[in-house]
Protein backbone atom coordinates (compact mmCIF):
# COMPACT_ATOMS: atom_id res chain seq x y z
CA UNK A 1 0.00 0.00 0.00
CA UNK A 2 1.14 3.40 -0.74
CA UNK A 3 0.50 6.35 1.09
CA UNK A 4 -0.15 9.63 -1.20
CA UNK A 5 0.66 12.37 1.30
CA UNK A 6 4.08 10.74 1.72
CA UNK A 7 4.91 10.93 -1.98
CA UNK A 8 7.73 13.45 -3.53
CA UNK A 9 5.71 15.01 -6.91
CA UNK A 10 8.75 12.64 -8.77
CA UNK A 11 7.18 9.53 -6.70
CA UNK A 12 3.59 10.30 -7.66
CA UNK A 13 4.43 10.37 -11.22
CA UNK A 14 6.73 7.02 -11.23
CA UNK A 15 3.21 5.31 -9.20
CA UNK A 16 0.81 6.21 -11.70
CA UNK A 17 3.57 5.65 -14.67
CA UNK A 18 2.37 3.09 -17.42
CA UNK A 19 4.86 0.73 -18.63
CA UNK A 20 7.58 1.62 -20.93
CA UNK A 21 6.78 -0.60 -24.34
CA UNK A 22 9.74 -2.87 -24.49
CA UNK A 23 11.18 -4.04 -27.76
CA UNK A 24 9.91 -1.06 -29.75
CA UNK A 25 12.51 -1.69 -32.66
CA UNK A 26 12.18 -5.48 -33.08
CA UNK A 27 9.16 -5.67 -32.95
CA UNK A 28 8.58 -2.91 -35.68
CA UNK A 29 10.99 -4.45 -37.66
CA UNK A 30 9.58 -7.87 -37.51
CA UNK A 31 5.89 -6.45 -38.32
CA UNK A 32 7.25 -4.60 -41.16
CA UNK A 33 8.73 -7.73 -42.46
CA UNK A 34 5.20 -8.96 -42.05
CA UNK A 35 4.06 -6.35 -43.81
CA UNK A 36 5.98 -6.59 -46.69
CA UNK A 37 5.29 -10.56 -47.22
CA UNK A 38 1.23 -9.83 -47.35
CA UNK A 39 2.06 -7.26 -49.75
CA UNK A 40 4.20 -9.02 -51.87
CA UNK A 41 2.71 -12.45 -51.44
CA UNK A 42 -0.97 -11.91 -51.03
CA UNK A 43 -3.03 -15.07 -50.14
CA UNK A 44 -0.11 -17.37 -50.28
CA UNK A 45 1.87 -15.07 -47.77
CA UNK A 46 -1.35 -15.18 -45.39
CA UNK A 47 -2.01 -18.77 -45.80
CA UNK A 48 1.82 -19.42 -44.81
CA UNK A 49 2.06 -17.07 -42.14
CA UNK A 50 -0.97 -18.75 -40.48
CA UNK A 51 0.50 -21.96 -40.63
CA UNK A 52 3.64 -20.60 -39.00
CA UNK A 53 1.58 -18.84 -36.11
CA UNK A 54 -1.50 -20.43 -35.57
CA UNK A 55 -0.31 -24.12 -36.73
CA UNK A 56 -2.94 -24.55 -39.01
CA UNK A 57 -3.05 -25.56 -42.94
CA UNK A 58 -5.77 -23.99 -44.62
CA UNK A 59 -6.27 -23.74 -48.29
CA UNK A 60 -8.10 -20.32 -47.68
CA UNK A 61 -8.85 -17.08 -45.41
CA UNK A 62 -12.56 -17.56 -46.59
CA UNK A 63 -14.78 -19.06 -44.31
CA UNK A 64 -17.27 -21.40 -46.39
CA UNK A 65 -20.99 -21.63 -45.52
CA UNK A 66 -20.63 -24.92 -44.24
CA UNK A 67 -17.68 -24.22 -41.99
CA UNK A 68 -19.85 -21.15 -40.76
CA UNK A 69 -22.94 -23.51 -40.02
CA UNK A 70 -20.79 -26.20 -38.41
CA UNK A 71 -19.28 -23.77 -35.98
CA UNK A 72 -22.28 -22.04 -35.58
CA UNK A 73 -24.24 -25.50 -34.14
CA UNK A 74 -21.94 -25.62 -31.36
CA UNK A 75 -23.69 -22.64 -29.60
CA UNK A 76 -26.18 -23.47 -27.09
CA UNK A 77 -29.29 -21.72 -26.87
CA UNK A 78 -28.58 -19.78 -23.44
CA UNK A 79 -25.30 -18.95 -25.10
CA UNK A 80 -27.27 -17.09 -27.99
CA UNK A 81 -29.43 -15.28 -25.75
CA UNK A 82 -26.93 -13.67 -23.78
CA UNK A 83 -25.49 -12.43 -26.69
CA UNK A 84 -28.90 -11.15 -28.15
CA UNK A 85 -29.55 -9.41 -24.74
CA UNK A 86 -26.01 -7.54 -25.28
CA UNK A 87 -26.09 -6.72 -28.59
CA UNK A 88 -30.24 -5.42 -28.47
CA UNK A 89 -28.90 -3.16 -25.64
CA UNK A 90 -25.77 -2.07 -27.18
CA UNK A 91 -27.68 -1.29 -30.33
CA UNK A 92 -30.05 0.51 -27.82
CA UNK A 93 -26.91 3.20 -26.80
CA UNK A 94 -25.45 3.16 -29.85
CA UNK A 95 -28.93 3.78 -32.23
CA UNK A 96 -29.34 7.03 -29.93
CA UNK A 97 -26.11 8.48 -31.34
CA UNK A 98 -27.24 8.47 -34.81
CA UNK A 99 -27.13 12.14 -35.47
CA UNK A 100 -28.68 15.07 -37.14
CA UNK A 101 -27.61 16.67 -40.28
CA UNK A 102 -27.33 20.57 -39.56
CA UNK A 103 -28.39 23.39 -42.35
CA UNK A 104 -27.95 26.56 -41.29
CA UNK A 105 -28.42 30.17 -43.24
CA UNK A 106 -25.47 31.92 -42.25
CA UNK A 107 -26.03 35.07 -44.27
CA UNK A 108 -29.32 35.75 -45.82
CA UNK A 109 -28.63 33.61 -49.25
CA UNK A 110 -25.54 31.75 -47.98
CA UNK A 111 -26.73 28.04 -47.19
CA UNK A 112 -23.87 25.77 -44.95
CA UNK A 113 -24.61 22.44 -44.51
CA UNK A 114 -22.74 19.37 -42.50
CA UNK A 115 -24.28 15.83 -43.78
CA UNK A 116 -23.00 12.25 -42.22
CA UNK A 117 -22.12 9.50 -44.07
CA UNK A 118 -21.08 5.88 -43.49
CA UNK A 119 -17.10 5.40 -43.73
CA UNK A 120 -17.47 2.55 -47.06
CA UNK A 121 -15.37 0.33 -46.03
CA UNK A 122 -13.91 -1.25 -42.25
CA UNK A 123 -11.83 -4.10 -41.04
CA UNK A 124 -12.91 -5.65 -37.43
CA UNK A 125 -10.59 -7.03 -35.98
CA UNK A 126 -11.21 -9.65 -33.17
CA UNK A 127 -8.43 -10.92 -30.83
CA UNK A 128 -8.49 -14.82 -30.77
CA UNK A 129 -5.94 -16.92 -29.22
CA UNK A 130 -6.26 -17.25 -25.23
CA UNK A 131 -9.24 -15.13 -24.93
CA UNK A 132 -11.53 -14.89 -28.26
CA UNK A 133 -13.52 -11.50 -27.79
CA UNK A 134 -17.29 -12.29 -29.31
CA UNK A 135 -18.00 -9.03 -27.22
CA UNK A 136 -15.80 -6.96 -29.20
CA UNK A 137 -17.71 -8.01 -32.49
CA UNK A 138 -20.87 -6.37 -31.11
CA UNK A 139 -18.99 -3.86 -29.79
CA UNK A 140 -17.37 -2.62 -33.35
CA UNK A 141 -19.93 -4.71 -35.57
CA UNK A 142 -23.27 -2.78 -34.08
CA UNK A 143 -21.96 0.51 -34.49
CA UNK A 144 -20.47 -0.40 -38.12
CA UNK A 145 -24.79 -2.10 -38.82
CA UNK A 146 -25.85 1.26 -37.46
CA UNK A 147 -23.92 3.91 -39.60
CA UNK A 148 -24.51 1.98 -42.83
CA UNK A 149 -20.76 1.40 -43.53
CA UNK A 150 -21.19 -0.90 -47.57
CA UNK A 151 -18.25 -3.28 -46.70
CA UNK A 152 -17.79 -4.72 -42.66
CA UNK A 153 -15.50 -6.73 -43.38
CA UNK A 154 -13.96 -9.84 -40.19
CA UNK A 155 -10.96 -10.73 -39.65
CA UNK A 156 -9.94 -13.14 -36.63
CA UNK A 157 -7.36 -15.88 -36.33
CA UNK A 158 -8.59 -19.10 -36.59
CA UNK A 159 -10.20 -21.61 -33.76
CA UNK A 160 -7.33 -24.38 -33.04
CA UNK A 161 -9.89 -26.42 -30.67
CA UNK A 162 -10.44 -29.81 -31.23
CA UNK A 163 -14.55 -29.52 -32.07
CA UNK A 164 -13.78 -26.68 -34.14
CA UNK A 165 -10.23 -26.96 -35.70
CA UNK A 166 -10.16 -24.43 -38.52
CA UNK A 167 -13.12 -22.83 -37.88
CA UNK A 168 -14.01 -19.74 -36.46
CA UNK A 169 -15.08 -19.47 -32.31
CA UNK A 170 -18.95 -20.00 -32.85
CA UNK A 171 -19.76 -17.43 -30.34
CA UNK A 172 -17.31 -14.80 -32.59
CA UNK A 173 -19.75 -15.99 -35.30
CA UNK A 174 -22.89 -15.69 -33.66
CA UNK A 175 -22.48 -11.79 -33.13
CA UNK A 176 -21.67 -11.63 -36.34
CA UNK A 177 -24.60 -12.49 -37.49
CA UNK A 178 -26.68 -10.34 -35.56
CA UNK A 179 -24.68 -7.38 -36.59
CA UNK A 180 -25.26 -8.65 -40.41
CA UNK A 181 -21.42 -9.20 -40.87
CA UNK A 182 -20.54 -11.83 -44.25
CA UNK A 183 -17.31 -11.17 -45.24
CA UNK A 184 -15.23 -13.34 -42.40
CA UNK A 185 -11.53 -14.22 -43.02
CA UNK A 186 -9.60 -16.45 -40.69
CA UNK A 187 -6.57 -14.49 -40.34
CA UNK A 188 -5.24 -12.77 -37.61
CA UNK A 189 -1.95 -11.23 -36.22
CA UNK A 190 0.10 -8.41 -38.03
CA UNK A 191 -0.71 -10.39 -41.59
CA UNK A 192 -4.44 -9.82 -40.88
CA UNK A 193 -4.13 -5.80 -40.23
CA UNK A 194 -1.60 -5.85 -43.60
CA UNK A 195 -4.35 -7.57 -45.54
CA UNK A 196 -6.67 -5.24 -44.43
CA UNK A 197 -4.91 -2.34 -45.31
CA UNK A 198 -3.45 -3.53 -48.82
CA UNK A 199 -5.75 -6.24 -50.00
CA UNK A 200 -4.52 -9.51 -50.95
CA UNK A 201 -6.31 -11.79 -53.93
CA UNK A 202 -9.37 -12.77 -52.03
CA UNK A 203 -9.30 -9.55 -49.33
CA UNK A 204 -9.92 -6.27 -50.38
CA UNK A 205 -8.58 -3.41 -48.68
CA UNK A 206 -10.43 -1.40 -46.20
CA UNK A 207 -10.72 2.33 -45.43
CA UNK A 208 -10.42 1.95 -41.97
CA UNK A 209 -8.99 -0.48 -39.04
CA UNK A 210 -10.76 -1.49 -35.83
CA UNK A 211 -10.10 -3.90 -32.49
CA UNK A 212 -7.90 -4.85 -29.66
CA UNK A 213 -4.83 -7.11 -30.35
CA UNK A 214 -1.43 -7.98 -29.37
CA UNK A 215 1.68 -5.86 -29.60
CA UNK A 216 1.72 -7.26 -33.02
CA UNK A 217 -1.31 -6.10 -34.08
CA UNK A 218 -1.26 -2.87 -32.26
CA UNK A 219 2.10 -2.06 -34.04
CA UNK A 220 0.72 -2.96 -37.45
CA UNK A 221 -2.32 -1.11 -36.86
CA UNK A 222 0.14 2.35 -36.43
CA UNK A 223 2.46 1.31 -39.10
CA UNK A 224 -0.22 1.03 -42.03
CA UNK A 225 -2.01 4.24 -40.22
CA UNK A 226 1.58 6.11 -40.96
CA UNK A 227 1.32 4.78 -44.53
CA UNK A 228 -0.91 7.21 -46.45
CA UNK A 229 -1.75 4.33 -48.95
CA UNK A 230 -2.83 1.97 -45.88
CA UNK A 231 -5.70 2.45 -43.56
CA UNK A 232 -6.48 4.76 -41.04
CA UNK A 233 -6.89 3.24 -37.40
CA UNK A 234 -9.39 3.31 -34.52
CA UNK A 235 -6.93 4.24 -31.86
CA UNK A 236 -3.62 3.93 -30.26
CA UNK A 237 -3.85 0.84 -28.07
CA UNK A 238 -2.10 0.09 -24.60
CA UNK A 239 -2.37 -2.04 -22.22
CA UNK A 240 -6.27 -2.41 -20.39
CA UNK A 241 -6.40 -0.13 -17.15
CA UNK A 242 -8.61 -0.36 -14.53
CA UNK A 243 -8.96 2.64 -11.07
CA UNK A 244 -11.14 2.28 -8.56
CA UNK A 245 -11.99 5.19 -6.28
CA UNK A 246 -13.50 3.51 -3.21
CA UNK A 247 -14.57 4.87 0.24
CA UNK A 248 -15.37 3.22 3.80
CA UNK A 249 -19.09 2.62 2.27
CA UNK A 250 -16.93 -0.02 -0.38
CA UNK A 251 -17.23 -3.21 -0.37
CA UNK A 252 -13.79 -5.00 -0.41
CA UNK A 253 -14.76 -8.10 -2.03
CA UNK A 254 -16.86 -6.22 -5.13
CA UNK A 255 -14.12 -4.08 -5.43
CA UNK A 256 -11.57 -7.16 -5.56
CA UNK A 257 -13.23 -8.88 -7.86
CA UNK A 258 -13.17 -5.86 -9.84
CA UNK A 259 -9.57 -5.33 -9.84
CA UNK A 260 -9.09 -9.25 -11.00
CA UNK A 261 -11.35 -8.85 -14.02
CA UNK A 262 -9.07 -6.51 -15.12
CA UNK A 263 -5.85 -8.27 -14.01
CA UNK A 264 -6.84 -11.39 -15.88
CA UNK A 265 -7.01 -9.37 -19.14
CA UNK A 266 -2.91 -10.11 -19.50
CA UNK A 267 -0.11 -9.72 -17.31
CA UNK A 268 0.69 -6.06 -18.48
CA UNK A 269 -3.38 -5.05 -16.92
CA UNK A 270 -2.89 -1.95 -14.76
CA UNK A 271 -5.02 -1.94 -11.81
CA UNK A 272 -5.16 0.83 -8.99
CA UNK A 273 -7.36 1.05 -5.99
CA UNK A 274 -7.49 4.36 -4.56
CA UNK A 275 -9.58 4.88 -1.59
CA UNK A 276 -9.21 6.65 1.85
CA UNK A 277 -9.93 4.33 3.92
CA UNK A 278 -7.15 1.77 5.11
CA UNK A 279 -9.37 -0.74 6.62
CA UNK A 280 -11.42 -1.42 3.53
CA UNK A 281 -7.71 -1.76 1.55
CA UNK A 282 -6.37 -4.61 3.96
CA UNK A 283 -9.84 -6.30 3.65
CA UNK A 284 -9.52 -5.76 -0.37
CA UNK A 285 -5.83 -7.21 -0.11
CA UNK A 286 -7.60 -10.20 1.51
CA UNK A 287 -10.34 -10.20 -0.74
CA UNK A 288 -7.61 -10.73 -3.62
CA UNK A 289 -5.63 -13.62 -2.58
CA UNK A 290 -9.24 -15.52 -1.33
CA UNK A 291 -10.46 -15.23 -4.78
CA UNK A 292 -7.58 -15.56 -6.53
CA UNK A 293 -7.57 -19.43 -5.53
CA UNK A 294 -10.76 -19.74 -7.56
CA UNK A 295 -9.32 -18.45 -10.71
CA UNK A 296 -8.52 -20.42 -14.21
CA UNK A 297 -6.09 -17.24 -15.04
CA UNK A 298 -4.83 -16.84 -11.55
CA UNK A 299 -1.64 -16.88 -12.85
CA UNK A 300 -1.93 -13.94 -15.41
CA UNK A 301 -3.92 -12.07 -12.62
CA UNK A 302 -1.02 -12.53 -10.13
CA UNK A 303 1.58 -10.72 -12.72
CA UNK A 304 -0.93 -7.88 -13.06
CA UNK A 305 -1.70 -7.36 -9.74
CA UNK A 306 2.33 -7.35 -8.98
CA UNK A 307 2.87 -4.21 -10.60
CA UNK A 308 -1.05 -3.08 -9.42
CA UNK A 309 -1.03 -0.14 -7.10
CA UNK A 310 -2.77 0.43 -3.85
CA UNK A 311 -2.88 4.02 -3.13
CA UNK A 312 -4.28 5.20 0.40
CA UNK A 313 -5.33 9.13 0.23
CA UNK A 314 -6.68 11.65 3.19
CA UNK A 315 -10.18 11.73 1.69
CA UNK A 316 -12.32 11.32 -1.66
CA UNK A 317 -10.81 15.17 -3.36
CA UNK A 318 -7.32 13.42 -3.50
CA UNK A 319 -8.76 10.60 -4.66
CA UNK A 320 -10.46 11.85 -7.65
CA UNK A 321 -7.28 14.51 -8.08
CA UNK A 322 -5.24 11.01 -8.36
CA UNK A 323 -7.92 9.55 -11.21
CA UNK A 324 -7.83 12.37 -12.97
CA UNK A 325 -3.90 12.53 -13.15
CA UNK A 326 -3.78 8.81 -13.73
CA UNK A 327 -6.43 9.52 -16.82
CA UNK A 328 -7.81 5.46 -16.70
CA UNK A 329 -9.27 3.87 -19.52
CA UNK A 330 -11.63 2.37 -16.85
CA UNK A 331 -12.75 4.25 -13.94
CA UNK A 332 -15.56 2.30 -10.91
CA UNK A 333 -16.25 4.60 -8.64
CA UNK A 334 -17.58 2.48 -5.29
CA UNK A 335 -18.81 5.71 -2.66
CA UNK A 336 -21.64 6.37 -0.79
CA UNK A 337 -22.82 8.59 -3.65
CA UNK A 338 -20.96 8.01 -6.51
CA UNK A 339 -22.75 10.01 -9.01
CA UNK A 340 -22.31 13.04 -6.51
CA UNK A 341 -18.99 12.92 -8.05
CA UNK A 342 -19.33 12.71 -11.74
CA UNK A 343 -18.78 16.53 -12.40
CA UNK A 344 -15.20 16.60 -10.91
CA UNK A 345 -14.07 12.85 -13.16
CA UNK A 346 -12.29 14.50 -15.98
CA UNK A 347 -10.52 12.39 -17.27
CA UNK A 348 -12.10 8.67 -17.30
CA UNK A 349 -13.15 7.12 -20.80
CA UNK A 350 -15.82 4.76 -19.81
CA UNK A 351 -17.01 5.35 -15.85
CA UNK A 352 -18.94 2.72 -13.52
CA UNK A 353 -21.15 4.39 -10.76
CA UNK A 354 -22.09 2.65 -7.65
CA UNK A 355 -21.65 -0.77 -6.30
CA UNK A 356 -23.60 -2.89 -8.92
CA UNK A 357 -21.78 -1.72 -11.62
CA UNK A 358 -19.29 -3.74 -12.46
CA UNK A 359 -16.88 -3.13 -15.26
CA UNK A 360 -17.89 -6.27 -16.63
CA UNK A 361 -21.11 -4.73 -17.39
CA UNK A 362 -19.70 -2.51 -19.68
CA UNK A 363 -17.40 -4.83 -20.89
CA UNK A 364 -20.56 -6.83 -22.29
CA UNK A 365 -23.84 -5.51 -21.96
CA UNK A 366 -24.87 -2.85 -20.60
CA UNK A 367 -25.09 -1.00 -23.48
CA UNK A 368 -21.72 1.36 -23.58
CA UNK A 369 -18.96 0.55 -26.15
CA UNK A 370 -15.92 -1.15 -24.16
CA UNK A 371 -13.02 -0.06 -26.97
CA UNK A 372 -11.44 2.80 -25.33
CA UNK A 373 -8.60 5.12 -25.22
CA UNK A 374 -5.65 3.73 -22.96
CA UNK A 375 -2.28 4.90 -21.88
CA UNK A 376 -3.63 8.29 -20.70
CA UNK A 377 -5.51 9.02 -23.81
CA UNK A 378 -8.77 9.25 -21.89
CA UNK A 379 -7.56 12.76 -21.35
CA UNK A 380 -8.26 13.68 -25.36
CA UNK A 381 -9.99 10.98 -27.21
CA UNK A 382 -13.47 9.40 -27.09
CA UNK A 383 -14.63 6.42 -26.25
CA UNK A 384 -15.53 4.49 -29.34
CA UNK A 385 -19.19 5.42 -30.68
CA UNK A 386 -21.19 5.72 -33.74
CA UNK A 387 -18.96 9.18 -35.02
CA UNK A 388 -16.09 6.48 -35.46
CA UNK A 389 -17.88 4.73 -38.33
CA UNK A 390 -19.11 7.90 -40.49
CA UNK A 391 -17.24 10.86 -41.66
CA UNK A 392 -18.92 14.42 -41.74
CA UNK A 393 -18.30 16.91 -44.63
CA UNK A 394 -19.98 20.09 -45.38
CA UNK A 395 -21.79 21.80 -48.46
CA UNK A 396 -22.43 25.88 -49.10
CA UNK A 397 -24.55 26.76 -51.30
CA UNK A 398 -24.39 30.99 -52.11
CA UNK A 399 -27.55 32.73 -54.28
CA UNK A 400 -27.00 35.73 -56.20
CA UNK A 401 -28.31 38.04 -53.41
CA UNK A 402 -25.67 35.88 -50.64
CA UNK A 403 -22.43 36.77 -52.69
CA UNK A 404 -23.72 40.51 -52.79
CA UNK A 405 -24.12 39.90 -49.37
CA UNK A 406 -20.45 38.70 -48.41
CA UNK A 407 -18.74 39.01 -51.26
CA UNK A 408 -17.30 42.64 -50.46
CA UNK A 409 -15.84 41.26 -46.85
CA UNK A 410 -14.41 38.38 -48.83
CA UNK A 411 -12.72 40.47 -51.17
CA UNK A 412 -11.29 42.51 -48.04
CA UNK A 413 -9.83 39.56 -46.27
CA UNK A 414 -8.08 37.76 -49.67
CA UNK A 415 -6.38 41.45 -50.01
CA UNK A 416 -5.48 41.02 -46.34
CA UNK A 417 -3.70 38.10 -46.89
CA UNK A 418 -2.13 38.89 -50.24
CA UNK A 419 -4.30 36.26 -52.21
CA UNK A 420 -5.29 37.98 -55.34
CA UNK A 421 -6.94 35.03 -57.45
CA UNK A 422 -9.08 34.49 -54.40
CA UNK A 423 -10.55 38.18 -54.88
CA UNK A 424 -10.77 37.54 -58.13
CA UNK A 425 -13.30 34.86 -57.99
CA UNK A 426 -15.81 36.60 -56.37
CA UNK A 427 -15.07 40.18 -58.26
CA UNK A 428 -15.75 38.53 -61.39
CA UNK A 429 -18.95 37.43 -59.85
CA UNK A 430 -19.84 40.73 -58.51
CA UNK A 431 -19.30 42.44 -61.77
CA UNK A 432 -21.74 40.14 -63.44
CA UNK A 433 -24.20 41.03 -61.28
CA UNK A 434 -23.62 44.48 -61.39
CA UNK A 435 -23.75 44.06 -65.28
CA UNK A 436 -27.24 42.06 -64.65
CA UNK A 437 -28.66 44.72 -62.75
CA UNK A 438 -27.53 47.54 -64.89
CA UNK A 439 -29.09 45.61 -67.75
CA UNK A 440 -32.78 45.77 -66.15
N1 LIG B 1 -12.14 -4.93 -20.57
C1 LIG B 1 -11.81 -5.07 -21.97
C2 LIG B 1 -12.96 -5.52 -22.82
C3 LIG B 1 -13.43 -6.92 -22.57
N2 LIG B 1 -13.57 -7.52 -21.38
C4 LIG B 1 -13.85 -7.84 -23.48
C5 LIG B 1 -14.07 -8.71 -21.54
N3 LIG B 1 -14.23 -8.93 -22.82
C6 LIG B 1 -11.27 -3.73 -22.48
O1 LIG B 1 -12.14 -2.69 -22.30
ZN1 LIG C 1 -12.68 -6.82 -19.58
Amino acid sequence: MIVWQQLNELEKQQVLARPAMSNKQDLSQAVSTLIEQVKTNGDDALLSLTEKFDGIKLDQVALSQTQFETSISLLTDDTKQAIELAYSNILKFHQAQVSKDIEVETSSGVLCQLITKPITSVGLYIPGGSAPLPSTVLMLGVPAQIAGCKRVVLCTPPDTSENNFGGITAEILYAAKLCGITEIYRVGGAQAIAALAYGTESISAVDKIFGPGNSFVTEAKQQVNQDPYGAVIDMPAGPSEVLVIADEFANPSFIAADLLSQAEHGPDSQVILVCDNQDVIEQVQVQLEQQLTLLPRADIARKALAHSQLILTDNLAESVLVSNLYAPEHLIVQTEQPRALLPELDNAASIFLGAYTPESAGDYASGTNHVLPTYGYSKVLSSLNLADFSRKFTVQEVSKQGMLNIGPAIMTLASAEGLDAHKLAVKVRLDQLETEQASL
